[in-house]
């Protein structure tokens, strides 16, 4: 794409936008500073490193088997940084536990030190990354159906140690990198079928989670995540959206919002108002359900749109963490992690380029129709040549030309495998 005609068409909306009272070069500095949280885990379909590694468990499933996956940690680490160099901006990495340097050791969970991501940790510098992590308490033979709601001593006590463990390793990235590291915990825990011990079960996570949090780690934050069902635990999940909200309430946790973790019609976005006023920082996990939590790549849908516009709308922005969690297996990972960042930048842009202030003062004056005209007419206005032109000022590829890159990095690298 020529360079001139991308300058030309961000000049004319740079225009268009002033003429609304938007600011282009305002949000240009906005979206530099909005860095996502990229998941290592699109990369190997949620596989992780450890020596002794079983199948996958714990209620998720990736589906597909599209050739290229990394195999390694090398190959893991390459991908990330080709998914990147199609990435303008610059973006945190997120590990899960068994993604650590295990170096061919059966490292069991419960044993897990900072040691193994010693190399994360140095790898994390060189390249200009900070580092998020994820307690692992899925495809392990102690998952079960329930980890640290588990009435045996014995299985809560190892996924607690577990988690406890995962918090000294959390903190310790976050020391490193002079910046807290947001550690995420989600266990899968739940019911396949009919129960009458949901009490006891969410007595026990709320001690468990109690025995956790009681370390004061000061270079990490905790979020803790609650979902609607896991496959194979319909009918009761433990740490449900409720329990979660009012345990991060009571405690001073973040809340995470994954936006595949709620009925069909219930709206992720919609959460945002309504818990910021009790907890004070989100975590998101930014998924596409179709149908269920299918964890399909982010695209520009609505309830992506929703979600962002409800961060800017609320003035949340430097309360939120931008986290992705998809993994489709069944197309190439790569294109997947640009797809599904771009298109996150892409809400994240839309929202930031809207004129809230005049929208908020017309609904304020009872003027219904402007309002509704108002944002009808955003949805037409020339935001992609303010991100084409975001592109351009960050080095990586403009509109559809990362696909080239892409073919490029198959060609060489992936198909190799
Ligand atoms: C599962 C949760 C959880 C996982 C990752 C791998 O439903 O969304 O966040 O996807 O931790
Ligand atoms: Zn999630």
């Amino acid at each position: 794409m020529k360079t001139e005609l991308i300058s030309q068409a961000y000049a004319v909306a740079k225009e268009r936008y002033a003429e609304i009272g938007v600011d282009t070069e305002k949000v240009l500095e906005q979206l530099q500073n909005f860095h996502l949280s990229l998941h290592c885990w699109q990369a190997d379909d949620v596989k992780g490193f450890e020596v002794q590694a079983g199948a996958m468990s714990g209620g998720i499933q990736s589906t597909g088997d599209f050739p290229g996956a990394a195999r390694n940690i090398d190959e893991l680490r390459q991908d990330i940084l080709t998914a990147k160099s199609l990435i303008p901006g610059s973006h945190r990495l997120n590990l899960h536990e068994i993604y650590g340097d295990f170096q061919g050791k059966v490292v069991d969970r419960d044993e897990v030190t900072v040691e193994y991501f010693q190399s994360w940790i140095e790898w994390a510098k060189e390249n200009n990354t900070l580092l998020d992590f994820n307690s692992s308490s899925f495809s392990h033979p102690k998952s079960g159906n329930l980890t640290l709601a588990n009435p045996d001593d014995a299985i809560r006590g190892f996924w607690v140690e577990h988690t406890k463990r995962c918090r000294d390793i959390a903190n310790a990235m976050g020391e490193a990198q002079g910046d807290p590291c947001i550690m995420n915990l989600w266990v899968h825990d739940g019911c396949k079928d009919v129960s009458v011990n949901h009490a006891l079960y969410r007595n026990l996570l709320k001690q468990s989670l109690d025995e956790i949090f009681e370390k004061k780690q000061p270079m990490m934050k905790d979020c803790i995540e609650g979902k609607v069902f896991g496959i194979g635990l319909e009918s009761f999940t433990v740490g449900s959206h409720d329990f979660y909200t009012a345990y991060a309430a009571k405690n001073g946790q973040l809340l995470t919002i994954d936006t595949g973790h709620y009925h069909p019609t219930e709206s992720p976005a919609d959460k945002v108002s309504a818990v910021l006023p009790f907890i004070d920082e989100l975590m998101l996990h930014v998924s596409r359900p179709v149908r269920w939590d299918s964890d399909h790549v982010t695209i520009m849908d609505d309830p992506t749109q929703d979600l962002f516009s409800e961060i800017v709308r609320a003035g949340a922005l430097d309360r939120v963490h931008y986290g992705l969690d998809f993994f489709d297996g069944s197309i190439n990972r790569i294109g997947a992690y640009v797809i599904g960042s771009r298109a996150a930048q892409k809400c994240m842009l839309r929202a930031l380029l809207e004129p809230r202030e005049t929208i908020s003062q017309l609904e304020l004056a009872g003027e219904g129709y402007k309002v509704l005209a108002l944002i009808e007419e955003q949805k037409a206005m020339p935001w992609q040549a303010v991100y084409d032109e975001f592109c351009l000022r960050n080095n990586v590829p403009v509109g559809q030309s990362f696909i080239q890159e892409i073919d490029k990095y198959v060609a060489e690298v992936t198909s190799k495998r």
